[in-house]
């Protein structure tokens, strides 16, 4: 699956209820029965709970071994936001408290966050079509995986997981101003008309909360989701390439979802982030994203990789 560019494990539902995850071959638990079995039976939950009809979230019980996999990355995943996440996030983290012993459920995560941003939590089986996706970001609603990572990889994974989903973004969300940039991302892609200008949206978010990092006080910052989800990344990320932020040259730039991002762009301070991407995302237009990719064509980026 990773080779045609889907972040997430394609899931299909069999006749008689069971539900597969296709695992890519460079999945760390492609050839482990046991966690192959619980990603279906997690993903299961998410496709059979009836959101229309306003049922509850769906709860898993989750094991003492997937417990574990988050006790031991929130800790490592700790360590590292007290050096390297931008004040920002350290703060909405603070502000959402978070467990750290033991798995939340979507429901808990909505709860500490709404008196806080007013977001909320949604249980997604893995891909969510991108504009159902973002449609719910501009409803200031996050659509989240419930399984874990492998347990023999727990560093990074491409692949985004409840880790992810919930230490990355729903910290991230705990502040008003990035939950404001969020929303706005959400709109925007739904205003595109065209796939051309959702696409640039959706890698201007790439580029920004996702993989963003942002200068504080003469350090190298982060506050993308991506990167503060993964303490293997938040090793690397200072050593790659800075650059600018630059909308034509975020929202057009090839990227490798499977690896460290060697390209990144940071802004001077939060203000400046809001200034240029929620900027964009408060008022962009399929007409502003064609000027984008004119402006990128021109200045030779278009299809750099
Ligand atoms: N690489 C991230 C992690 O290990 O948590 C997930 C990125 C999802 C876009
Ligand atoms: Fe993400």
């Amino acid at each position: 699956m990773f080779e045609d560019g889907q972040l997430y494990s394609p899931v299909t539902m069999h006749d008689d209820g069971s539900v597969e995850v296709h695992l890519a071959d460079s999945h760390p638990g492609k050839d482990d029965p046991e966690y192959l079995r619980r990603r279906g039976e997690i993903a299961a939950a998410a496709l059979t709970w009836d959101r229309a009809g306003g049922a509850p979230l769906p709860t898993i019980d989750y094991t003492d071994a997937e417990h574990e996999i988050w006790r031991v990355v929130s800790a490592e995943l700790a360590a590292k936001h007290e050096r390297h996440a931008h004040s920002e996030y350290l703060s909405a983290k603070s502000a959402l408290g978070l467990p750290t012993d033991h798995v939340p459920q979507l429901h808990e995560v909505g709860e500490r966050l709404e008196p806080l941003t007013g977001w909320s939590y949604i249980a997604a089986p893995g891909l969510v079509p991108l504009r159902d996706f973002y449609g719910d970001l501009g409803r200031s609603t996050f659509s989240s995986t419930q399984y874990l990572r492998h347990a023999s990889r727990p560093l990074y994974t491409p692949e985004p997981d409840i880790i992810h989903e919930v230490i990355g973004h729903g910290n991230q969300l705990a502040s008003p101003r990035f939950a404001a940039i969020t929303q706005a991302a959400g709109a925007a892609l739904t205003r595109m008309e065209s796939e051309t200008a959702a696409k640039l949206v959706a890698d201007v978010f790439w580029f920004s909360m996702e993989f963003g990092v942002m200068h504080e006080d003469g350090d190298l910052k982060a506050y993308g989701a991506g990167i503060l989800s993964s303490y293997g990344e938040m090793d690397e990320y200072a050593h790659m390439e800075i650059r600018e932020l630059d909308l034509a040259d975020m929202g057009t730039l090839n990227y490798d979802i499977t690896a460290y991002q060697p390209v990144l762009f940071a802004a001077h301070d939060l203000g400046h982030l809001e200034d240029v991407v929620g900027a964009f995302f408060d008022s962009a237009d399929d007409e502003a994203c064609e000027r984008l990719r004119a402006d990128a064509r021109r200045r030779g980026l278009l299809g750099e990789v």
